[in-house]
């Protein structure tokens, strides 16, 4: 791995100051096989530029369920979003940070597990008591990686609005381990609006609808994942019924 003196930078004055200063988290970076291997701020680990240097740090992707319907809770991303601006995707994604103790456990996932319960806080307003991190169903990890020679062609295909997405879209891009959590249950949203521009809850049916209508983007990682597991887990998942009907969550 380069020395951070090698990494690329950029100016973020031009941007959202509220999403500027949340560049400077540090993610927990790693090697192919997920260990941990330091630590790096947010800006400098989504640059294009760094993840072509092979630069990969630890992230995870919530899906929220609802018992009684089984509809996933989908998210829009924020205009003030310096990555994947505007883009409809899974219910919350980000980081466990190296900033906090707790983040950084290992052990049946608990670091990325508490990241989620803060994230759902913090982008959704979802009570961080309704989202207790043992309910949270872990069920695999997704290396994801982005080459340099364009397999982004599916940006192309984004509706570039300004000079100022347009260079949000070149240069961010992202290579990450990936922990994919599943959450069942009912939650309040109070939507943190610098976050999320809009959210809903789809079926299977309502989500392929949206892939098919050419006007609605979506994040890469949410497209891949969709194409090639989300709907068979989803399957699975509604499938497992209690006594009245409602979806549940496989026991840990
Ligand atoms: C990044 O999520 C994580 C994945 C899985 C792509 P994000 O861009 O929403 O990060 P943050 O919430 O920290 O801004
Ligand atoms: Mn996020």
């Amino acid at each position: 791995l380069a020395a951070q003196a090698a990494l690329a930078s950029v100016d973020l004055s031009d941007y959202d100051p509220t999403q500027s200063k949340l560049m400077d988290e540090r993610c927990i970076l790693v090697d192919e096989e997920d260990n941990a291997i330091g630590a790096m701020d947010k800006k400098t680990c989504h640059l294009m530029e760094n993840i072509n240097k092979g630069l990969l740090h630890r992230a995870f992707s919530v899906f929220l369920f609802r018992p009684s319907d089984g509809k996933l809770l989908l998210q829009q991303r924020a205009t003030e979003k310096i990555t994947f601006p505007d883009m409809w995707t899974n219910t919350c994604c980000s980081h466990p940070l190296d900033d906090f103790e707790e983040e950084k456990v290992e052990k049946d996932q608990l670091g990325v597990r508490s990241a989620a319960s803060r994230k759902l806080e913090h982008e959704l307003g979802i009570p961080l008591e309704q989202v207790p991190v043992d309910q949270f169903q872990y069920l695999t990890r997704i290396l994801y990686l982005a080459p340099s020679d364009g397999m982004w062609g599916e940006h192309e295909g984004i509706a570039i609005r300004s000079d100022h997405l347009l260079r949000v879209t070149y240069v961010f891009s992202l290579a990450i381990v990936d922990y994919i959590l599943f959450f069942t249950g009912d939650v309040d949203v109070n939507a943190n609006h610098n976050e999320i521009r809009d959210h809903k809850y789809v079926s299977k049916e309502e989500l392929q609808a949206m892939f098919n209508d050419p006007t609605q983007s979506f994040t890469p990682w949410f497209k891949l994942i969709a194409r090639d597991f989300l709907f068979g887990w989803w399957d699975e998942l509604l499938n497992r019924k209690d006594s009245e009907g409602k979806v549940v969550a496989k026991s840990l």
